[in-house]
C-alpha cells in the first residue's frame, strides 16, 4: 500500500492515477474539510479528465484520510514556496510531511518526494530529520526524489505520458521506485541520484522562464520602436534552429514562475541571467497596467472603472489562479493608490477581487476597454463581442481591427 500525503494538484492526480493502475492508495492531507469533500465523492479542482478519474478511484477502492499510515512506501506531494526575501526554497511544508511520516514509518520504508525542491535541498534539510529521528539512512528509511512534470490543464494524459526522472543514491531503490511509476507511467523513466533530479527539475522550469522572459523583452523593445513582435518571432521561428516563445502579460502558476528563483536564492553570484529573466517576466503586469494607461490617454477615456480586465486565473482554461500576472496587476493598481478595475473570468465563480463579475454579457456592458490578460476559450469564441470596444491583447489572440497589443 502507498500512503500518498498532500492531495493537492499533484498528490491527488498522482493517487488517482497509481489507484486506478492496480495500486492500493490511501491518500493522506491534514486539511480536514480537503479530505471531507474528496470522502464526500466530489473532487477539489477542475482538470480534463480528473472527474472519471476520481470515480474510477473510488471503484478501486481509493482512500482518504488525515491520518498517516504505517506503511512501506509514502509519497510526498505538498508545496514548496520560496522565501521573498532570500528567494531560497522554503522547505518547511516537507520538513513537516517528512516528521510526521517518520511518527508511524516502519523500518525499511521509502519516502519518495514528488514536491519540486532546489539542489541539495534532500540532503542539507530532509536527511538531518531523518537521521535526528534515529533512523539510518539507507538501513531503516530510504529516500527517492521523483519529482513531477505534469502541465495543467493537460495532467490527466501527461501523467500517462511523459517521461519521468527518479533520484535515489541507492540505485536498487531507485529502480524499485521506477517500477512502481510504471504501474501507470508510459514515458520513459530515467534513474540518477537526488541531487542531479533536484537539479534537473528545476532547471526545466528555469528553461521557460529564461525564453519566456526572451519574448517579453523582445515585445518591449517592438514597442518601443513601432515594431509587430508576433511577425518577427512568426518570421524567427521559420529558422530551423530558432524556436522563440510568447510574449504575455506575465507569468503565473506554481512552478515556472517560482522553481527559477530557487537557484537565485542558492547561487547568487552565478545566476545573473536567471535572476534578469524573472525580473523581466515580474515587470510584465505593470507593463500592461502602464499600457493601459497609455491607451486611455490616446483614447481621452479618463475613467478607469469603464476598463476592464479579461481573466484571473494564471493561465487559459485552468481555475487556478496561484501567482496570476492579473491578480499581481491588481496589487500594482492598488500599491499606486489606484481602484476601479472591473474583473471577470469565467472559471472563477467565487468573489476573490473587488468590482469582479461573473456573467460575460454582464461584464462586457459594464466597460468600454477590454485587456485580455488570460486566453480562455470562452473569449474567442465570443469575439464578435469586442468590436465596439477598445481591446489590449496581452495573448494576440482577437483577430479584430483595431486592437492593441503589449
Ligand atoms: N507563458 C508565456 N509565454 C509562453 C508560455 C507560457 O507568457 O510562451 C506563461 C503562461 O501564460 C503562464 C506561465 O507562463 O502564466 C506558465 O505556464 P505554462 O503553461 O508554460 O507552465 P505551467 O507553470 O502551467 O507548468 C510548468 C510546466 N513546465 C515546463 O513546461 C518546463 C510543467 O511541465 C511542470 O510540471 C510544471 O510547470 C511544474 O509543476 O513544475
Amino acid at each position: 500500500m502507498i500512503n500518498v500525503i498532500g492531495l493537492g494538484y499533484i498528490g491527488l492526480p498522482t493517487a488517482l492515477m497509481m489507484s486506478t493502475h492496480g495500486v492500493e492508495i490511501i491518500g493522506t492531507d491534514y486539511n480536514k474539510e480537503l479530505v471531507a469533500t474528496l470522502n464526500a465523492g466530489h473532487t477539489t479542482f477542475k482538470e480534463a479528465g480528473l472527474d472519471e478519474l476520481f470515480q474510477d478511484a473510488l471503484k478501486s477502492g481509493i482512500r482518504f484520510t488525515t491520518e498517516y499510515q504505517v506503511t512501506d512506501t509514502y509519497i510526498v506531494s505538498v508545496p514548496t514556496p520560496y522565501d521573498k526575501f532570500s528567494k531560497k526554497v522554503d522547505a518547511c511544508y516537507v520538513i513537516a510531511a517528512v516528521k510526521d511520516v517518520l511518527k508511524v514509518a516502519p523500518k525499511g520504508a521509502t519516502i519518495v518526494i514528488e514536491s519540486t525542491v532546489s539542489p541539495g535541498t534532500i540532503e542539507k534539510f530532509v536527511k538531518p530529520e531523518i537521521e535526528a529521528a534515529g533512523f539510518v539512512i539507507g538501513e531503516d528509511i530510504n529516500l527517492v526524489h521523483a519529482p513531477e512534470r505534469i502541465i495543467p490543464g493537460n495532467m490527466v494524459y501527461e501523467l500517462l505520458h511523459n517521461n519521468r526522472t527518479i533520484g535515489a543514491d541507492d540505485k536498487a531503490i531507485g529502480e524499485k521506485v521506477k517500477e512502481l511509476y510504471s504501474s501507470f507511467c508510459q514515458g520513459e523513466i530515467v534513474v540518477t541520484d537526488i541531487k542531479t533530479a533536484e537539479m534537473t527539475k528545476v532547471v526545466e522550469n528555469t528553461f521557460r522562464a529564461v525564453n519566456i522572459a526572451f519574448a517579453n523583452e523582445l515585445a518591449k523593445i517592438c514597442r518601443h520602436d513601432n515594431m509587430d513582435v508576433y511577425e518577427i518571432i512568426k518570421i524567427c521561428n521559420m529558422h530551423p534552429r530558432v524556436n522563440i516563445l510568447q510574449p504575455g502579460p506575465g507569468v503565473g502558476g506554481h512552478c515556472i514562475s517560482v522553481d527559477p528563483w530557487f537557484l537565485v536564492g542558492d547561487y547568487p553570484s552565478l545566476t545573473n541571467v536567471i535572476n534578469e529573466s524573472m525580473k523581466t517576466n515580474d515587470s510584465m503586469p505593470d507593463y500592461v497596467l502602464n499600457r493601459i494607461y497609455e491607451i486611455m490617454k490616446e483614447k481621452g477615456m479618463t475613467d478607469i472603472s469603464r476598463v476592464g480586465l479579461y481573466g484571473l486565473t494564471y493561465k487559459e482554461n485552468v481555475d487556478d489562479m496561484r501567482e496570476s500576472p492579473t491578480l499581481q496587476l491588481l496589487e500594482s493598481q492598488e500599491r499606486h493608490l489606484a481602484t476601479g478595475l472591473k474583473v471577470y473570468d469565467p472559471y472563477i465563480k467565487k468573489d476573490v477581487v473587488a468590482n469582479q463579475y461573473h456573467d460575460l454579457s454582464d461584464f462586457l456592458n459594464a466597460v468600454d476597454f477590454v485587456v485580455i490578460m488570460v486566453k480562455h476559450n470562452e473569449i474567442k469564441m465570443n469575439m464578435d463581442q469586442l468590436t465596439d470596444k477598445i481591446v489590449l491583447d496581452c495573448h494576440n489572440i482577437i483577430d479584430l481591427p483595431n486592437v492593441y497589443h503589449l
